[in-house]
Formats: C-alpha cells, sequence, structure tokens
C-alpha cells in the first residue's frame, strides 16, 4: 500500500477497513493548469520603484522603532540581515543597523493590486485572490498563448513588469498545493514549473515543512514520527495520521503524495470584458478596419458566452490606438453588444483619429447582479444595525 517506507504494514491494513483513504486510487478527474503568482516584497517594491533612492539598500516598509513599530516587509537585502515580515522595527534595526524604515501607503498597495488583477483577467475567469499581491489562477480552459500556462505565466509576469515597475514570482503545477510551493521555489522574480511528470519526483523530497498549516507545532511532531519529508509522511495511514492530527491528517495523507483537488475559488467579479488586437502592419483608412471586426467580434462573443448570466451588459466600446500611440475610446449606452453597434463605433473612432491604426479592441461594461443583490444585503445590514445602535 505504501511504497519505499519502512513503516510496518500491519497497521495499514487495520486502517483501511474503518477508514476509507480519502483518494487512495483515486484518480485526479482531469488535469488541470493552476498558475500561483505572488509579487515579491510587494510593498517594499512599491515604494522602491516610487524613490529610486532606496534600490539596493536595505530597506523595509514599517512602523517606527520608537514607536514600538512592526515591520510589514522588508527587500531581499534586508532579509539577509535576518529582518521579516511581522518583526518588531526595533528588533529589525537592532539586526540591521542600517535598515531604512519607510511608512506605508495601503492606497497605492490597493491600486497596484487592482492593476495586477486585471492583467490576470485577460487569462481567465478563474482568479482567486488571497491577498493584495497573491492569487490562484485556474488557466486549464484559456487559449491565451497556445494554451500554455508556461507561457502565460511568462507574460503574465512581464506585462506586471512594464505596467507596474515591479516583480512577481510564478509557479505552475497541475494543482493549487504544488503551485503555491512553486512560486515560492525561484523567488524573487522567478518561475517554477512543476508538469504533472514531474510531481512525483517534487513531492517525495519535499520537506513537510513547506505544507501550508504545517506550522512550528506539527513540524516539531511530524519530526518526532520522524517524518522529514513528504515520502517519509508516505509511511502512516490516514487513520494514524487523522489521530495524531485531527482533521488536518487527511489532509497531509493526500498533500503528501501531491494531491490537492480544491477548486479555484473567483472572488472577484470583472467590471468589463474586452479583446483586442495589435496588427503586425498599421491598418489604413475606415474600411480595413472594419474587415478586421468580425474575428474581434467572434472572440469577445465567445468569452462573454462563457461568463454566468449575472453579467448584464449596458456598455459597448471600441478602442482605437494609432500609429502614434494616440488612442481613443467610443462607448454606448444600453446596447447588447450587437455587431451593428460596434460597427458605427469603429467607423467613428477611427475617423476621428484620421491616422494608421495599429490596434483595435472591442468590449462591453456590465453591471454585475449578484454584486448588486449582496449590496443591497449589505445596505439591510446596515440600516439594521444603525436601529440597533450596533456597529
Ligand atoms: P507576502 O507576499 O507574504 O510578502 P512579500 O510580498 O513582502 O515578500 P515575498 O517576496 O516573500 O512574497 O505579503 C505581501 C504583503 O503583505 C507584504 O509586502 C506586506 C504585507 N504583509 C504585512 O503587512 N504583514 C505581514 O506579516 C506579512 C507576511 C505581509
Ligand atoms: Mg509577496
Amino acid at each position: 500500500m505504501v511504497p519505499g517506507n519502512s513503516r510496518p504494514t500491519g497497521v495499514n491494513a487495520g486502517v483501511n477497513s474503518g477508514m476509507e483513504a480519502p483518494s487512495e486510487n483515486h484518480v485526479e478527474s482531469r488535469l488541470r493548469k493552476i498558475i500561483h503568482i505572488d509579487a515579491d516584497c510587494f510593498f517594499a517594491a512599491i515604494e522602491m520603484r516610487d524613490d529610486p533612492s532606496l534600490r539596493g539598500r536595505p530597506m523595509a516598509v514599517g512602523g517606527r522603532s520608537d514607536r514600538r513599530g512592526v515591520i510589514s516587509t522588508c527587500n531581499y537585502e534586508a532579509r539577509e540581515f535576518g529582518v521579516r515580515s511581522a518583526m518588531a522595527s526595533a528588533t529589525a534595526m537592532r539586526l540591521c543597523p542600517d535598515l531604512i524604515i519607510v511608512p506605508g501607503n495601503m492606497e497605492k498597495y490597493r491600486e497596484a493590486s487592482l492593476v495586477i488583477r486585471e492583467i490576470f483577467f485577460d487569462y481567465t475567469e478563474l482568479v482567486e485572490p488571497l491577498s493584495l499581491d497573491e492569487a490562484y489562477l485556474d488557466v486549464t480552459e484559456s487559449d491565451r498563448c497556445q494554451g500554455s500556462a508556461t507561457l502565460i505565466a511568462e507574460e503574465i509576469r512581464r506585462r506586471v513588469f512594464e505596467k507596474l515597475q515591479i516583480t512577481v514570482s510564478a509557479g505552475v503545477a497541475p494543482n493549487k498545493f504544488l503551485a503555491k510551493i512553486a512560486s515560492d521555489w525561484r523567488k524573487p522574480n522567478g518561475l517554477y514549473v512543476v508538469t504533472p511528470a514531474q510531481v512525483e519526483d517534487f513531492v517525495r523530497d519535499l520537506p513537510v515543512r513547506k505544507i501550508h498549516g504545517v506550522g512550528k507545532v506539527t513540524a516539531e511532531k511530524l519530526a518526532q514520527l520522524g517524518v522529514k519529508n513528504c515520502v517519509d509522511l508516505r509511511g502512516y495511514s490516514v487513520f494514524e495520521l487523522a489521530e495524531h492530527f485531527g482533521s488536518f491528517g487527511p489532509r497531509l495523507y493526500d498533500l503528501c503524495r501531491g494531491k490537492d483537488l480544491r477548486s479555484v475559488k473567483p472572488s472577484r467579479r470583472r467590471k468589463s470584458l474586452s479583446v483586442e488586437h495589435t496588427y503586425p502592419t498599421d491598418l489604413k483608412g475606415v474600411e480595413q478596419c472594419l474587415d478586421k471586426l468580425p474575428e474581434l467580434f467572434v472572440k469577445l462573443k465567445s468569452r462573454l458566452n462563457r461568463l454566468d448570466s449575472d453579467y448584464r451588459v449596458t456598455k459597448a466600446f471600441v478602442k482605437v490606438k494609432f500609429d502614434d500611440f494616440s488612442s481613443t475610446t467610443l462607448e454606448r449606452l444600453g446596447t447588447g453588444a450587437r455587431i451593428s453597434d460596434y460597427r458605427e463605433l469603429m467607423e467613428e473612432a477611427v475617423q476621428r483619429g484620421g491616422r494608421p491604426v495599429r490596434l483595435l479592441g472591442i468590449g462591453v461594461r456590465f453591471v454585475d447582479l449578484r454584486e448588486e443583490r449582496q449590496g443591497a444585503q449589505l445596505d439591510m445590514f446596515q440600516e439594521l444595525g444603525e436601529d440597533n445602535g450596533d456597529q
């Protein structure tokens, strides 16, 4: 039952009758392509971008040491001195006397986070943000970059850098568990891919400490059981693991085999959707531009079809970028995104610029009925709260 381990098999044998292994012999129903993206020293990276004098020197974002401040994060130069997130600023200054601590600006970080998320949405609807600088993407169904998750991850990394001048690291794998570990593997500014064929080798030698949820206490407990790497953990039956680690036991049983069936749960809804194309040679005149419309329209429709019915299109828009990089956007209210609307909008937008065209885009803006329903609920709670004097 458990290959390559030295645990007595008798225990395992007794277990199977009483408790079903959660995914023994379970074959993941289909192979998925999951990307985990995490910005490198996020708050610090934004501050270094905006003040180049901070680059190349140990710096942190956080509260002042003489006011019992705490470090939010620090750059990689500061990490070499042992400075870490959540450390008292006073401790950080002791470790690294030259450390520069700057106050944070959440507004700026939130803004950057939204820009990154919009880039994600160009590849898939299935984006699950975990924090301001971290998200899972399920790109199994994406037709971008010839459907290659690796190319998508590289393109996202490049686009984030172009747009925000900060770096993000990415992990690509068949599930969330492995993608998250992989994104950490080549940090900062790195990409690591675990193909389905590499899962077994990757997981075998993985220290159990790398498993999300295995903190200091669990790691010590595992060490006492003689478990250091995932392969050691495989020597234990699901029953034994449940006994030692409660409800986390069955999960450990799966994870040390590289199995994780959790789906990517999108939590933020989009406000618009568009498709665009940059042409290898500039288009001249309205007719040449209109010739390109059907192809864009088919693409837009196919992406719209994948959205749920809570999205209601309210506006159609056309974007045109000219050869001098100036651009214009025209939109029309109260439309169901018909090709005739786009034809008229495109004609007007192209004529407006009166120059050769390098890029055409068409799209829609939505109201999201789901968000409106939630908003209505929120208002209701607020009113109730006010009535009750609650906060
Ligand atoms: P992380 O992604 O954990 O850290 P990071 O982006 O700074 O560094 P890494 O390159 O290792 O990914 O957290 C993202 C941001 O969240 C971080 O820049 C600051 C903030 N944060 C805190 O404010 N306090 C904390 O304890 C942690 C861990 C993060
Ligand atoms: Mg980060």
